[in-house]
This record gives C-alpha cells, sequence and structure tokens, in this order.
C-alpha cells in the first residue's frame, strides 16, 4: 500500500544507518541518507520510472538508482541484506532509540555486549554505562527518556500513514457489489496524532464479500480474526485493521459508536440514559419498550439526544458535549478555508524541489497567497547568505507577476538563538514579507532560559509567527521544556502567531496546547513546512490538529485575505 518510494527510502535509510553503524565512510552513509530523503519525497511513483529517470532524482547517482532498480524487481537489495548480516537485528534497534546515534549504539555492543533495548535497560541500572568513553549520567537519563518515549510509540503509527492506508482500504471495499456505504472510524476519524489500529465500517445486507476481501488484500500479512460481524487483519507493515459490516440501516449508530472517544461516548449514552434510551452499537432505542428510535445517521442520533451534529475531531469529552447542549460549538475552520501557506522551503536550502516548482504546485491547491521562507544562515548546515536570499527575492518577485491569482511572500525561517536574538539584524529582515522564526538547537537549556528566548523572539517586530513552537517530534524527541502559559501570554501581547506545523511528525502546537493558547487571545497560523511538491497536502493534518484545538477562521491568520494578513505581518504601516 505505501508508493516504492516509501519502503525505498526506509530501506535506504537503514542502509545509511547500517554503515554508519559499522564504522564506514560518513560521507557515504550521509549521501544514502539523502538519496532516501530525496526518493521518498519524490512527486513521481518510482516503480514508473527508467534508470535515466531515476537519476534525475536529486541526490541520486548511478550506484543508488542500480540499487533502486534492483529493489524494483527483485524485492530487495543484496547489499544491505549483506550488512544486515554482519550485525545483530537487536543493534539497530538500539539505533531507533531517539538521542542515540550509530557510534554509541556500535560502543554498547563491541565494550558491553549489549545487542537489545532491554540490555541496555539492564546495563543502565547496573551503571556498566559509567565506565564507557562519552555516557555520562546525563547521557543515562537522556537514554531513558528516548527509550520511555520509544515505548509510549508503542505500535502506534502517525497521523498520515494511517490515513494512506485507510483511503486504500476504503477504496477498495467500496468497489465491491453490495456495498452501501464505507468509511474509517476511530481515532483515524477523530483524526489523533497517532493511530493504534485502522477501524473500518462497511454498510452492506451480506457481510461475507467484505471479510474476503479484506483478507485476501495485497498487503494483508496475516489474519488474526475473521468473523461475521468483524475480521482483524495484520497488515505487511504492522498495521492492524478491524472491519465490521453493519446492516445499513444502523449504518449511523455504527458509525457514531466505533468512532468514539470511549469519554465521548459515555457521556451520550448518559445522556440517552436520562432521556428513557438506550445507545448502542445499532442505535438509539427506547429503553422500556427496545422501539428503535434513531439509527440511519450519526444527525438523528445526535438530534435525538438534543444535540447538533458534533465533529468527530471534537469528540474527546472536552466540553463538546455540555458546549452542544448550549448551541456553542465552535464553527471549526474547514481546509477549504487556508487561503496559503506560511513556511515553506526550496532547494536553496534542505528542500527537495525548485522555486519555481514549489509555486507551481502550491497554486494548482489554489491557494491565493504563498511565503517561501528558507532557513536563514544560523543554521550553518544550510549555507545561506545574504546575497543568495536576496538573489531568491528577485526570483520570487518576477514568479509573483507571472501567477496571476496567488501572491507571492518572500520570507524566511529564522533561527532563535541561545539568547532568543535571530540570524540577521532589523534593518535586513525589514525586507522580508514575513518572517517564521524556531528553535533549531539548544533545545536542553535551562526552563527559565527557553522561556526567556521564546519570549525575546515573540517581542522581536519582525517576527510574526513562531515555527513548530515545542520542536517536539513524535516518538522521536519531546518537546523542549519551557513556560509555554508566559509564551502564549507574550504571543496575545506582541500579536505573534503560534504556528500549528502541519508535518505528521511534528503536529506542533498539539490539540492541548493550541486550546490552552487560545484562551490567551493567540492567534495561530497552520504551515506545512514543506520541503518537497509531495508535502504541501499536509496541510490537512494540520487543519485537524487546529479543529481538535477547536479553533475557526477567525483564530488563524493564513484564513484570512491578503490585507488583513499583511495588516497582521506589518502592523502600523
Ligand atoms: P486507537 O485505535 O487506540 O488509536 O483508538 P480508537 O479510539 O480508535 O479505539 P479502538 O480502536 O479501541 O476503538 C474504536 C472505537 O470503538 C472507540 O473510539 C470507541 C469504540 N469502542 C471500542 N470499545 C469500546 C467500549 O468498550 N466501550 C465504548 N463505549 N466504546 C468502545
Ligand atoms: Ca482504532
Ligand atoms: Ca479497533
Ligand atoms: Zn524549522
Amino acid at each position: 500500500m505505501p508508493r516504492a518510494n516509501e519502503e525505498i527510502e526506509v530501506l535506504l535509510q537503514e542502509y545509511a544507518d547500517l554503515i554508519a553503524i559499522t564504522g564506514g565512510d560518513a560521507f557515504r552513509a550521509r549521501s544514502y541518507e539523502k538519496a532516501a530523503r530525496a526518493i521518498g519525497g519524490y512527486h513521481t511513483d518510482v516503480a514508473t520510472l527508467d534508470a535515466k529517470g531515476l537519476k534525475e532524482i536529486p541526490n541520486v547517482g548511478k550506484s543508488i538508482a542500480d540499487k533502486v532498480s534492483e529493489y524494483l524487481t527483485t524485492g530487495q537489495i543484496a547489499a544491505v541484506e549483506e550488512r544486515r548480516q554482519s550485525i545483530p537485528a537487536g543493534v539497530r534497534e538500539l539505533m531507533t532509540i531517539p538521542m542515540l546515534g550509530p557510534k554509541k549504539a556500535l560502543l554498547l555492543y563491541q565494550e558491553l555486549e549489549v545487542a537489545s533495548v532491554d540490555q541496555l535497560l539492564d546495563a543502565i541500572h547496573q551503571e556498566r554505562l559509567r565506565d564507557l568513553k562519552g555516557f555520562g549520567p546525563k547521557t543515562e537519563e537522556n537514554l531513558l527518556h528516548g527509550i520511555a518515549l520509544m515505548q509510549k510509540a508503542g505500535s502506534r503509527i502517525l497521523l498520515n500513514a494511517a490515513t494512506e492506508s485507510a483511503e486504500q482500504i476504503v477504496a477498495a471495499l467500496s468497489e465491491i457489489k453490495g456495498c452501501e456505504g464505507c468509511a474509517y472510524a476511530g481515532s483515524l476519524r477523530r483524526m489523533r496524532e497517532t493511530i493504534g489500529d485502522i477501524d473500518i465500517l462497511v454498510a452492506a445486507k451480506k457481510s461475507a464479500p467484505f471479510m474476503e476481501a479484506l483478507g485476501s488484500l495485497p498487503y494483508t500479512a496475516e489474519i488474526i480474526a475473521h468473523g461475521e460481524k468483524k475480521t482483524s487483519i495484520r497488515t505487511t507493515r504492522g498495521l492492524q485493521i478491524d472491519l465490521r459490516v453493519l446492516p445499513p440501516d444502523s449504518w449511523g449508530g455504527g458509525l457514531q459508536y466505533f468512532t468514539g472517544s470511549k469519554a465521548h461516548n459515555i457521556r451520550t449514552r448518559g445522556i440517552a440514559v436520562h432521556l428513557g434510551l438506550k445507545l448502542s452499537e445499532y442505535g438509539l432505542f427506547d429503553a422500556e419498550s427496545g422501539k428503535k428510535v434513531a439509527s440511519r445517521t450519526e444527525e438523528e442520533i445526535y438530534e435525538r439526544l438534543g444535540l447538533p451534529w458534533i465533529a468527530p475531531t471534537l469528540r474527546e469529552d472536552r466540553g463538546e458535549i455540555a458546549a452542544g447542549l448550549r448551541g456553542e460549538l465552535p464553527d471549526l475552520v474547514m481546509e477549504k478555508d487556508i487561503r496559503g501557506d506560511l513556511h515553506t522551503h526550496t532547494d536553496l536550502t534542505d528542500g527537495l524541489a525548485s522555486l519555481e516548482d514549489m509555486i507551481a504546485t502550491a497554486a494548482e491547491r489554489g491557494y491565493s497567497y504563498y511565503a517561501v521562507t528558507d532557513h536563514a544562515p544560523d543554521l550553518a548546515m544550510q549555507r545561506m547568505t545574504r546575497e543568495k536570499m536576496l538573489a531568491q527575492r528577485k526570483e520570487v518577485r518576477a514568479l509573483d507577476r507571472r501567477h496571476k491569482g496567488m501572491r507571492l511572500l518572500h520570507g524566511t525561517e529564522l533561527n532563535i538563538g541561545p539568547d532568543g536574538d535571530v540570524d540577521w539584524p532589523d534593518d535586513f529582515l525589514a525586507g522580508f514579507d514575513i518572517c517564521v522564526a524556531s528553535i533549531h538547537s539548544h533545545f536542553n537549556q535551562s526552563r527559565k532560559a527557553l522561556t526567556r528566548r521564546l519570549i525575546r523572539a515573540c517581542e522581536n517586530p519582525y517576527v510574526a509567527i513562531i515555527g513548530h513552537p515545542t520542536t517536539r517530534r513524535i516518538g522521536k524527541r519531546p518537546g523542549i521544556d519551557a513556560d509555554f502559559d508566559a509564551v502564549f501570554e507574550a504571543c496575545a501581547r506582541t500579536g505573534t502567531a503560534l504556528e500549528i506545523n502541519a508535518h505528521p511528525e511534528r503536529l506542533d502546537l498539539c490539540d492541548e496546547d493550541i486550546l490552552r493558547a487560545k484562551r490567551y487571545g493567540v492567534k495561530f497560523a497552520v504551515n506545512s513546512d514543506s520541503h518537497s511538491t509531495t508535502h504541501l497536502p499536509y496541510m490537512r493534518y494540520g487543519v485537524a490538529t487546529a479543529q481538535r484545538g477547536w479553533l475557526t477562521k477567525d483564530d488563524i491568520i493564513n484564513t484570512w485575505t491578503l490585507t488583513r494578513l499583511r495588516r497582521f505581518l506589518r502592523p502600523g504601516t
């Protein structure tokens, strides 16, 4: 079900890790890593490309193109298989611990014969790491934290991976004769940031054809349970899918029940009991006579409970029932309300696509404005200079004249330094249409220092948006420890927007932080932070996260008209 691009990305990344772990050439490891990312983010399915087409992918030369072809014909890459032989699988597992690099993993294996996460935990508790060079008490603490983070993420998968799989399954099952309705429910319909398993519902009179079909999909690895009402499978990627077939007349009841959350359902069932009704997966019934009251649609069911229909993204028992009873549910922002993306990159820094390609793809999305915000020089790897920025601005202005329907903004993503300073002095910042500022280093400063740093960035009159405010990476890196209430207060006071970074690995701010920030009167910007044309559609995950934070159009600056947006970006002009 994933594109070959993603499978190859995973494999080449593993190859890069294995090269690094076996002490191979760091430059070589890096070049595989770059190629992995380039292939993963490439706009065309590599399975459709010939050797020449493969070499047109950035960072892909002959040797890597050959490996890709080999994978496409044989399903594996011999060089990767060979490297796998020389390193126990457990050592590779060590590398998946956030904050543990290949060098340390190899050292642990060679010096202490640690070859699994469990063995590492033992070694930490026995304080055996203390004798190793480069492993202090602080490292132990970081490792324990990293392991906890990894175990918490467990087998939950990211929202985009789950969405892509679920949409393919829904499409396949919808084709089957007798299908009167098909949708995904559960945490995925609520668009939670990670998904435990995918719950698919079908409305049909006969269940067998759907159960059969699920079991024989090309990516089904194992059938966990097979029954008349429910079938569960595990995909080749280890993801569990539960399929339930409902009588068409119970569609609304089933959808409401299996969308959850459990906490929301406990509330709705409570209301039903108060009204002398009973709510189940088959619908709403009179408690005494057992007569059916409503079951065909969710709308009917909520209506009979005295509630308006509640958007799935709100169904987390965070006050949505009370708000619904009062008729005060928020008029949630929708993806179509987004008029533009305000944080994107090109291949001038670490993006994979050219300025022209990014802009052309953005225009296809129907945006009325679009900001290019490449990295500023303090992120040294990016080798940015004033000259490069000014040259890019010229190009942006020229392209702006060519794109009739979409206005282009020239911006940058500044780095918030350890003291809260940013890369360039005011006179140079004044030349940008928009400045996003983000933390990219020194994540482990004290809480006080991190808080002060963010607040100083807000106080910079040229900084309009704080990018990925907590810097977390889901399942990989925790967010920084700052006093965010103080930061939210500063954002409201200085008119600085907080980003809702839509990248599925970030979703930063997260739903709960958004709810908290909104109480301070903060404005938000939902941005894709695209590094490839294939990332622009991530916007939908950012919008879903904004919905989970109860946001309306008015809360989000990139739903505003350009005139209103410009006034926000440059107050007083
Ligand atoms: P997940 O899969 O961990 O990401 O989270 P969900 O919310 O998809 O949970 P899951 O797959 O266990 O169940 C799907 C929905 O079915 C859940 O949101 C509510 C409903 N549900 C499942 N089991 C129960 C239950 O015992 N009681 C109630 N009230 N609802 C349940
Ligand atoms: Ca689920
Ligand atoms: Ca489930
Ligand atoms: Zn960034």
